[in-house]
């Protein structure tokens, strides 16, 4: 690996230096104005399914704890039930037959929709057959986004969800406990560079390759709380369209909540973001479970059939942390 490690991110970060030029392009998009995430609008007539395929994970955020779903888009302490892919296609039915405007399909976990790709994949093949209208979309912690992009293209994925919580490798050491990439595990600032590195180049060419990307970032307090705007400015060069901060609020028994670490507001939300301009600051959302179904503002996942056992399935490291 690398040490000169924040001259390699950000000769990554800086790759595209044309501003947010696809951002125009997007704003033509048929598809933005119906997806519920993607358009604050489009979230008051468009539901969205989840469908918690993702079993595993290979990383570990400090505030995380994987007898839950991943926090990465998820309230902390909820625990989905995981479905096979040929269960996701039932549950699609099942839950259109409560609510029917439903534009957008994804896979949000409860691990990370990449850390081992097949489910995911096969998941979208069985929906494209039965759901040609649907919109698909995924979130990943983009270890392994650059790497599957013309797969995810193949599955006629069209948003992206990565999250990013840092671009300055001191900053991300502290956030993250390990990365297991291909099998090997790496920790410190040999796991942040390495997270990094990938996650960026996963998000730059997800854009070259025409993907609609939106950037997760966790606000934790005292961490990376102050470098928030600083990254909106990377984020913005690398043609992303939609930057979301959400609010960290660490895990039953995470490591963050075992040191102390405060959750953070919604008011640190509105004070780290009011600043940032030239990129699409979503306001709306609502950190939704991976099973969550329906409108956002009317989420009907507890109607559903969720009367099997919940499996999560954390990569350990090789330590076993
Ligand atoms: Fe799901 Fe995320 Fe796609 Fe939306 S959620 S994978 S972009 S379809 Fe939406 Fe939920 Fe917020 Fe995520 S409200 S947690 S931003
Ligand atoms: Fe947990 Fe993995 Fe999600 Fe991080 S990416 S919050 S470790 S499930």
């Amino acid at each position: 690996m690398k040490t000169d490690n924040n001259k390699t991110i950000n000769n990554i970060c800086n790759i595209k230096k044309d501003g947010n030029s696809n951002a125009l392009d997007y704003n033509k998009s048929d598809d933005i104005k119906r997806h519920p995430c993607f358009s604050a609008e489009a979230s008051r007539a468009y539901g969205r399914i989840h469908l918690p395929v993702a079993k595993s994970c290979n990383i570990s955020c400090n505030y995380c704890h994987r007898d839950y779903d991943c926090p990465n888009e998820s309230r902390p302490g909820v625990t989905s039930r995981l479905l096979a892919p040929e269960e996701a296609v039932e549950r699609i039915y099942e839950v259109k037959s409560l609510y029917n405007e439903i534009s957008v399909v994804a896979v949000a976990g409860p691990g990370d929709s990449l850390a081992e790709p097949e489910n995911t994949l096969k998941t979208f093949e069985l929906v494209r057959k039965e759901f040609p209208e649907l919109i698909f979309c995924m979130s990943t912690n983009g270890l392994n986004l650059k790497e599957n992009i013309s797969n995810l293209k193949d599955a006629d994925i069209k948003f992206i969800t990565v999250t990013l919580n840092a671009t300055d490798v001191a900053i991300a050491s502290k956030i993250y406990r390990f990365v297991n990439y291909k099998g090997i595990c790496y920790k410190g600032n040999e796991a942040a560079e390495l997270l990094l590195e990938k996650q960026l180049e996963g998000i730059r060419t997800a854009v070259s390759k025409g993907l609609i990307v939106k950037i997760n970032s966790v606000l934790i307090p005292g961490i990376n709380a102050q470098h928030i705007k600083e990254m909106s400015q990377s984020i913005k060069k690398m043609g992303v369209y939609l930057f979301n901060v959400m609010p960290m609020i660490p895990a039953e028994k995470s490591f963050f909540q075992k040191i102390g670490v405060s959750a953070a507001t919604r008011q640190d939300i509105v004070d780290v973001t009011s600043g940032i301009t030239g990129i699409n600051i979503m306001k709306h959302c609502r950190q939704c479970r991976s099973d969550a179904a329906g409108l956002l503002g009317n989420d009907i996942s507890s109607k559903l059939n969720n009367n099997k056992e919940k499996y999560h399935d954390n990569k350990k490291c090789c330590s076993g942390v």
